[in-house]
């Protein structure tokens, strides 16, 4: 995943400032979404399989050493890249269809172990003290420089973002002390999204 794609979903949000309501409701989806066509490879220093944003901010393996433990192993090797950190492994059986690239990200594995027609069971493991917060820059220039990515903003048979709901959501942001045109991607993702928290509310939609 590049710093690009890392930062998709983040500037999708905070370019329709942020296309709000799809932003609350997809964050995650918008991941997946993501076009190949923007992703662009990442610098592997040392040919060991992992990037080097990887190794410094997930698997803590040396960027510069393919082999971090001196063993006999890359560290991308799928035992060895664990051996730097904490994990956590689970193993789940899921419906037909999934892409198992779409599941492996910054902060996950995972690997098919086996399928059959309908199912494939599948082995996760999770790096819950990755720094990728740390990892993650910020632009202020991020109006300009990712401009481009206006086209998922598009009204769709699924998605009604429009150009009015867009110029509600940015006064109400300014409303509240949000000023959208002085803040970086990251500073406008930050306050948004815990506006957004603040402005959320439940119903038991299932309560009997
Ligand atoms: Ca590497
Ligand atoms: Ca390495």
């Amino acid at each position: 995943m590049s710093r690009l794609t890392r930062l998709l979903p983040l500037a999708i949000a905070v370019l329709g400032v942020s296309g709000a309501w799809f932003f609350s409701h997809s964050f995650s989806a918008a991941a997946q979404t993501v076009p190949a066509s923007v992703a662009i490879p990442e610098t592997d220093s040392d040919g060991d399989g992992l990037s080097d944003y990887a190794e410094r901010h997930k698997y803590f393996t040396d960027p510069h050493k393919a082999r971090s433990a001196g063993s006999s192993k890359p560290d991308g090797d799928w035992e060895q890249r664990k051996e730097f950190t904490y994990t956590i492994t689970s193993v789940l059986q899921i419906a037909k269809p999934f892409q198992p690239a779409d599941m492996n990200d910054d902060y996950q594995d995972a690997r098919v172990l086996s399928e059959d027609g309908d199912s494939a069971t599948v082995e996760f493991v999770y790096y819950p003290l990755n720094t990728n917060r740390d990892g993650i820059g910020e632009n202020p220039n991020w109006r300009r420089d990712y401009a481009y990515m206006n086209q998922y903003l598009h009204p769709t048979a699924a998605e009604n973002w429009d150009e009015k709901m867009r110029a509600d959501l940015i006064a109400e942001l300014r409303n509240d002390g949000i000023e959208p045109d002085k803040l970086t991607d990251k500073q406008l993702v930050t306050q948004v999204s815990r506006w957004l928290m603040q402005r959320s509310h439940f119903t038991k939609a299932f309560a009997i």
